[in-house]
C-alpha cells in the first residue's frame, strides 16, 4: 500500500516540476519583450500564483491519498482473519479455567502443572509458536501428558482462539499462579497477545525437525547463547536475557522417564524464586554420571541438580566430551567463572527486580516468535 501511494506522490511531483518549467519559460519571454524590471515584477506575481495553485493541488492529493490507504489496509486485514477475535472477557474466563485445572492437579501441596505448562509454552515457540509439538522428538519427551490434559479445556474455547494462543495463555496463567502469595518470587507481568496460527496437524507436528540446544545433553555456553539468539532473537550481545529466561528452571524438575535426567533444580519447584541462581553460586557442585553417557551436576546434600546448560552460565565447563558428555572441569568450584554470563547469575541471585525485568522481556520475545506485531493483537 505504501508503495502505491509513493508512486502516486512522485508522479504528481514530476507533473508539478514540468508545469513549473513551462511557467519559467513563459516568464523569460516576457522579460525580453517588456524589459527587465517590469518583467521581474510580473514574473514574481505569476510565479506566486502558480506556486499557490500547485501547493493547493498537492495538499488536496495528499489529503485524498490518506483515507484511501486506510481503506485498503482495512480490507486486507479483514480478509486474512479467519478466527474471530478473542475478547479480554474470554481471556479472563479461559485463564480462570486453566488455573482451576492447575490447582486440581496439585500433588502433595505442590502445583506441579505450573512447570509443565511453562515448558510446553517454551517448546511450542521453538520454530515459531504454532500449537504443534513433535512427540517423536526426544527433546519434547514428557509434554504429551500436558497436551492431553489441556485438550478437553481447549475444546471448550477452540472457536475463540488457536491452540497456539491457548498454550501461551496456559503458560501465562501458570506464571501468575507461581507467584501467588510469594514475596521472594518474581511476578513477571507478561501481556497476553493473540493471533497465532496453528500448523495444519495441530497438536501434532509433522514438519522438519526442530533443533533444541541440548545437543544430546552436551550443551555448553555457545550452544545455549547461540540457541537463544537464533531461535528467539535474544541477542548474543545481551546474554542477560538468556540467563534470565533459563531461570524458568526454578520451576519443575527433570524426569528419568522423560529426558533421562533426574531431579529438580531447587527445593521450590512451583515458585519462581532466586534459589536457581543462589544455589548455582553457593553450592559445591560436582559432575556425576547418572546413566550411560549422561552427566549432571549434584550438590553435596540433597537431590537437586543442574544440567550442563545451566552450569555453563556460571562456570567454564567446556570442552564437554561429545561422546561421553563429560565436562573437562568436573568440580565447579575449581572452574573459571564464565566471563560473559556469570555476572548475571550473580546479579539475579542478588536482585529480584533485575531478574524480573529481564525475564519479562525475554519471555515476551519467546512467546511472539514467528509473528510480526501486526499479526498479533491485545484482546479488548
Ligand atoms: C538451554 C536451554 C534449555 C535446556 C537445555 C532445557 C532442558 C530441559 C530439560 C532436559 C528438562 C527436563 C525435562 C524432563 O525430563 O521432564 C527441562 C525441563 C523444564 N524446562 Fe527447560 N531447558 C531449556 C530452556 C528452558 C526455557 C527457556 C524454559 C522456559 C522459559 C524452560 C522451562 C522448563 C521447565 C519449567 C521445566 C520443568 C518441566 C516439568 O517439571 O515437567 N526451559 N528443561
Ligand atoms: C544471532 O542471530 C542473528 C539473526 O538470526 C544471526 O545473524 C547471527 O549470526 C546470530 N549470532 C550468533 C552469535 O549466533
Ligand atoms: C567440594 O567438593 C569436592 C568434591 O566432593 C571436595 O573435594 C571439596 O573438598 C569440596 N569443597 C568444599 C569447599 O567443600
Ligand atoms: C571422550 O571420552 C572417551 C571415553 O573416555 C575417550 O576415549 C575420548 O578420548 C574422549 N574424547 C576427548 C576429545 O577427550
Ligand atoms: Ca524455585
Amino acid at each position: 500500500m505504501a508503495s502505491v501511494s509513493d508512486v502516486k506522490t512522485s508522479y504528481n511531483l514530476e507533473n508539478a516540476h514540468q508545469t513549473m518549467k513551462q511557467v519559467k519559460d513563459k516568464k523569460r519571454d516576457k522579460c525580453l519583450k517588456i524589459g527587465l524590471t517590469f518583467g521581474i515584477l510580473i514574473g514574481l506575481v505569476v510565479f506566486a500564483i502558480v506556486l499557490a495553485v500547485l501547493i493547493t493541488v498537492m495538499a488536496q492529493n495528499n489529503f485524498n491519498s490518506v483515507p484511501n490507504n486506510n481503506n485498503n489496509n482495512g480490507d486486507c486485514t479483514t480478509s486474512e482473519v479467519v478466527q474471530p477475535r478473542v475478547t479480554a472477557h474470554d481471556v479472563n474466563t479461559i485463564k480462570a479455567d486453566i488455573t482451576e485445572h492447575i490447582r486440581e492437579k496439585r500433588q502433595g501441596g505442590s502445583l506441579i502443572r505450573i512447570a509443565g505448562f511453562v515448558r510446553l509454552a517454551f517448546h511450542d515457540c521453538v520454530g515459531g509458536c504454532d500449537g504443534c509439538i513433535d512427540l517423536g522428538n526426544g527433546e519434547n519427551a514428557g509434554l504429551g501428558l500436558y497436551i492431553e490434559e489441556l485438550d478437553p479445556v481447549y475444546s471448550k474455547y477452540s472457536n475463540k482462539l488457536s491452540r497456539a494462543d491457548f498454550w501461551q495463555l496456559a503458560g501465562i496463567a501458570a506464571l501468575q499462579e507461581s507467584g501467588r502469595g510469594c514475596n521472594n518470587c518474581i511476578h513477571p507481568w507478561v501481556q497476553f497477545v493473540a493471533g497465532r496460527k496453528d500448523c495444519s496437524s495441530s497438536p501434532k507436528y509433522d514438519g522438519p525437525h526442530r533443533m533444541f540446544p541440548n545437543n544430546g545433553g552436551h550443551a555448553n555456553i555457545d550452544d545455549v547463547l547461540g540457541f537463544f539468539n537464533s531461535t528467539f532473537g535474544l541477542s548474543r550481545s545481551q546474554p542477560e536475557l538468556a540467563v534470565a529466561l533459563l531461570g524458568a528452571h526454578s520451576l519443575g524438575r527433570t524426569h528419568r522417564g522423560a529426558s533421562g535426567w533426574d531431579g529438580p533444580w531447587d527445593l521450590t519447584p512451583d515458585r519462581l524464586d532466586q534459589s536457581y541462581y543462589s544455589d548455582m553460586m553457593r553450592l559445591n557442585w560436582t559432575e556425576v554420571e547418572i546413566s550411560n553417557n549422561k552427566h549432571q551436576w549434584k550438590p553435596p546434600i540433597g537431590n537437586t541438580m543442574m544440567l550442563h546448560a545451566d552450569m555453563c552460565l556460571h562456570k567454564v565447563i567446556s570442552p564437554i566430551n561429545t561422546t561421553t558428555g563429560q565436562s573437562a572441569c568436573p568440580f565447579a568450584q575449581l572452574c573459571d567463572n564464565q566471563p560473559e554470563t556469570s555476572k548475571f547469575v550473580q546479579l539475579f541471585a542478588d536482585d529480584l527486580e533485575a531478574w524480573e525485568r529481564n525475564f519479562q522481556a525475554a519471555y515476551y520475545k519467546m512467546i511472539t516468535t514467528g509473528y510480526t506485531n501486526a499479526e498479533l493483537y491485545v484482546p479488548a
